[in-house]
């Protein structure tokens, strides 16, 4: 699951919710941990499992609180909007999942395809001894194309994936511990900006930080050369950052991947509104309005809004908000920015990085790029 960043400055002192190592370096979750479920217990190393998995930070109800200011800015404003990073509940990255396996969507099967023939390589530009620490990591599927090569290079490897599901983390550790003997986890629940911040304090060594999906591409520009600034500043010398960025192409393709024939996209903008009626009480109803998702050349930028198909009125109960909507009145849901190399080379000097070396699909419609912090 790849979500939309909060943009707040670094934390100094730890990141909330981090639980300091113990005696023999655990900081294991405390809600029903998934390997002491009865259906779990077969399927990892128990043993082995408590020296090789800690995860730290915690699921935040701060969010929510940020999820309610959000709709009623966004609300309230003209044009009205509302922020896409709240999209991803459970339904909502259920159905990001979905979204990734539909052949229209070709960002996950570009980078995957570059992952599969470049691995190594990439690998082979990292220092030695390095550790993999990823932002948004959801599955953590692709990741362990990458994880595979750094195993290849070095039998052991710490890994630090950093999201805001616990569910994502755990299912997807379940996985890697299983596949990969040489690994160890170290997991970090929250925001992308708690995550550096963790990774700054707690990651001792080389590391690579990767930032994989395109998720930039929800960022507007410049919040995308702040944010990747504030990355760049958590790496050493020799560190280095990975990131997969969507390139500009023609408007028919993107118009396919961002409004596929099924309807998978549609749902999954829609989800805004469904969450807003799940946690606040609304009452949205869905099938008065219909999705468009529109691609701006000149910008390089697709948006997607929700459109009402009538005049209506809303109720949001828990917010005590009453919310009015014209006919084809629109509400702007997401962005997608989409970036060519020469913006791509902007992007990296103005947070401070240069491009070590960048790989493309042969379709050359995505591409991974390997980065560096500036020599002072
Ligand atoms: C997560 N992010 C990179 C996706 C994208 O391509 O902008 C989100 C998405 N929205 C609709 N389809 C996919």
């Amino acid at each position: 699951m790849r979500r939309g960043p909060i943009l707040r400055p670094l934390a100094r002192s730890p990141p909330h919710g981090y639980n300091p190592p113990q005696r023999n370096n655990l900081s294991l979750p405390q809600a029903s941990p998934f390997y002491l479920r009865p259906e779990n217990r077969m399927s990892i190393r128990a043993a082995t499992w408590h020296e090789r998995f800690t995860l730290a930070g915690e699921e935040r109800s701060e969010n929510l609180a940020a999820f309610a200011a959000d709709v009623r800015a966004g609300l309230a404003a003209t044009p009205k909007r509302l922020s896409c990073r709240f999209i991803y509940d459970k339904v909502g990255s259920e159905l990001f999942e979905r979204i990734c396996q539909l052949p229209e969507y070709y960002p996950t099967g570009a980078e995957r395809e570059i992952l599969t023939r470049h691995a190594d390589r990439i690998v082979g530009l990292m220092p030695h001894g390095v550790h993999l620490a990823e932002l948004g990591s959801g599955s953590s599927d692709k990741t362990q194309v990458l994880i595979a090569a750094l195993l290849r290079a070095h039998p052991r490897l710490l890994y630090v994936p950093m999201d805001i599901s616990r569910a994502a983390l755990e299912s997807a550790a379940e996985q890697l511990l299983d596949r990969f003997e040489g690994l160890r986890i170290r997991a970090y629940m929250g925001e992308y900006h708690d995550g550096l911040a963790f990774v700054q304090q707690f990651v001792e060594g080389p590391k690579c930080l990767s930032w994989l999906g395109s998720s930039i591409g929800n960022l507007a520009r410049p919040a995308a050369a702040a944010f990747l600034q504030s990355a760049g500043a958590c790496l050493a010398e020799h560190d280095r950052m990975l990131i997969g960025i969507d390139l500009r192409k023609d408007g028919s393709v993107l118009e396919q991947a961002y409004d596929d024939p099924g309807g998978v996209t549609a749902s999954f903008n829609a989800n805004i509104l469904g969450r807003i009626n799940r946690e606040f009480g609304g009452d949205f109803d869905l099938e008065a309005f219909r999705y468009e998702a529109r691609y701006d050349e000149h910008r390089g930028v697709v948006e997607m809004f929700q459109i009402s198909r009538r005049a209506q009125a809303v109720r949001i109960e828990k917010l005590d908000l009453d919310v009015s909507l014209a006919a084809d009145e629109e509400i702007h849901t997401e962005s997608s920015y989409k970036y060519s190399l020469a913006e791509i080379d902007v992007l990296a000097a103005d947070a401070g990085l240069g491009v070590v070396e960048q790989w493309f699909d042969q379709a050359k419609q995505f591409t991974l790029v390997l980065l560096e912090p500036h020599a002072e």
